[in-house]
């Protein structure tokens, strides 16, 4: 079986009746809420939180009941995917351009659960570029300042044009090297006038499952 599919399913044994459960955005989050899908289908009775429009999209299609962020204040369970997790559940978040609704509702979940197949899974953050989410006005100036903090900001572009975020903000890629001092680092960045959020969640996830080749999903 696929190792996105292994993690994603095996998140979704997590999710219990009557929960309110925060849905993820990605590839390795898809098969958690395609299975969960299937159990709303045979009577599971859950309410779900999108991190996205193409996962509202998704959990419409599956019949998923949906509540809106602003009808909440907890949410039982979140499920998502990471670009980048070490063991001691660092994240780097928003390769799908998701990661301010991703991080509100990792913030606000009693368990937030990541899925990852096993290539995300690193001995440091810092290999994938940090995407960070800022507004449009004056992007170019917000981008010179978290240059300054030692990384090289590329503003991710889809066809041409800039990538605009469903919340109508831009993202850059940030390059570094390696991100040794994650929590500085999130503080900092989120402190330049401009930035709305960073793709930094650290000591936010509670369970990280990794699809492997051999038997069930690793647990940790
Ligand atoms: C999303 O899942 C993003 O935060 C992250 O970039 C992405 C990982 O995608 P995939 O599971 O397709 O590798 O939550």
């Amino acid at each position: 079986m696929d190792l996105k599919r292994k993690a994603g399913e095996k998140a979704a044994k997590y999710v219990e009746d009557g929960m309110i459960v925060g849905l993820g955005t990605g590839s390795t989050a898809y098969w958690a809420i395609l299975k969960l899908g299937e159990l709303v289908a045979d009577g599971l009775n859950i309410k779900g939180i999108p991190t996205s429009k193409n996962t509202e999209e998704l959990a419409q299609k599956l019949g998923i009941p949906m509540l809106k962020m602003s009808e909440v204040n907890k949410i039982d369970v979140a499920i998502d995917g990471a670009d980048e997790a070490t063991a001691n559940f660092a994240l780097i978040k928003g390769g799908g351009g998701a990661l301010l609704r991703e991080k509100m509702i990792a913030s606000i979940a009693k368990q937030f659960i990541v899925v990852i197949d096993p290539s995300k899974y690193v001995e440091r953050l810092g290999q994938f570029p940090l995407p960070v989410e800022i507004i449009t006005f004056g992007w170019e100036i917000t981008s010179s300042q978290i240059s300054l903090l030692g990384c090289k900001p590329i503003l991710r572009r889809g066809n041409q044009a800039p990538f605009v975020t469903d919340n109508g903000n831009y993202i850059v890629d940030c390059y570094f090297d390696s991100i040794v001092d994650r929590d500085g680092m999130n503080t900092a960045l989120n402190s330049i006038p401009g930035v709305v959020e960073n793709g930094l969640f650290v000591d936010m996830a509670d369970v990280l499952i990794i699809g492997r080749e051999n038997g069930d999903a690793e647990v940790l």
